[in-house]
């Protein structure tokens, strides 16, 4: 089952990825702002979650959906749909090509605390790439195998991680990057969180941590990164949620895990 979810998730991820390209190249406009003033929605991010909310209750009809612009719809079968319909929207806002439709399917209750991943996929429209994963079957790269990078020394590894819409919060976080960034080959934020996690899964980056992510932001990427072969980790033992999601081969997960936290990065509740 978790291979036809997969490839159902792949092939709304496709078609809503072709939509939000269209809505990108006749010209994009923030909607509305959020959490805080840079913290934006666009009438595309509505259109494409409207589109994949058709798709999967059509195929789906008992299953829940949790999406970041329509919020959550109620199913019986125990599985719930985990839907960003644009990741990486600042991107997408101002043309920068790196940005993806995330879908995951998601058993048991809709928190990622506590849910159980079975397939997913994250789709960047603007360069064609489509990852996907099912739970116990690998993650691939349009059709293909994946698995994570060798593990490195700290010292050696390419890290990315991204910064919340609060300033105050970004402030702390800049703080925190300052104190990392000598121990690590070099840094990116590249501005979308389930992509930095396929690239994770892909081998072009060695390790990722976040804090502050929103479920629709990892709940694909996680599952992809884990059958790539990545230990996942969250706040203190805990899954991966918006305290924390730091992923890397494990070897790596450990030592970074440790760097993170000495350099101050869960000094804060967020
Ligand atoms: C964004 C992420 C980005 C992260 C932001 C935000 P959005 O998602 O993917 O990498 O750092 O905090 O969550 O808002 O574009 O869907």
């Amino acid at each position: 089952m978790s291979i036809e979810l997969r490839d159902l998730a792949r092939d709304i991820a496709i078609e809503a990825g072709a939509l939000a390209a269209r809505r990108r190249a006749e010209g994009v406009e923030v909607a509305a702002s959020k959490s805080s003033p840079v913290d934006i929605v666009t009438a595309a991010d509505r259109e494409t979650e409207e589109l994949i909310r058709r798709r999967i209750l059509e195929a789906r009809p008992d299953d829940g959906i949790l999406g970041e612009e329509g919020g959550t719809t109620g199913g019986t079968s125990g599985l719930t749909w985990v839907v960003d319909p644009i990741d990486g929207t600042v991107n997408y806002l101002y043309g920068i090509p790196h940005y993806a439709v995330s879908i995951a399917v998601v058993e048991g209750e809709p928190d990622p605390l506590t849910w159980d991943a079975v397939a997913a996929a994250v789709h960047n429209p603007a360069s064609g790439e489509t990852f996907d994963a099912a739970r116990g079957e690998g993650a691939r790269l349009g059709g293909e195998p994946i698995a994570v990078r060798a593990p490195v020394e700290l010292s050696q590894a390419l890290l990315a991680t991204g910064f919340a819409y609060s300033a105050e919060t970004r402030g702390r976080q800049g703080e925190v990057v300052a104190r990392l960034l000598p121990q690590v080959r070099d840094l990116r934020r590249p501005g979308t969180a389930s992509l930095d996690l396929s690239f994770l899964a892909c081998g072009r980056l060695d390790a990722y941590y976040e804090r502050t992510l929103s479920p629709w932001d990892h709940a694909a990427g996680v599952l992809i990164a884990r059958e790539a072969g990545a230990l996942v980790l969250g706040k203190d033992g805990a899954a991966p949620d918006r305290q924390l999601c730091i992923a890397a081969h494990p070897e790596l997960a450990v030592v970074l895990e440790r760097a993170v936290r000495e350099a101050g990065a869960l000094d804060w509740d967020v």
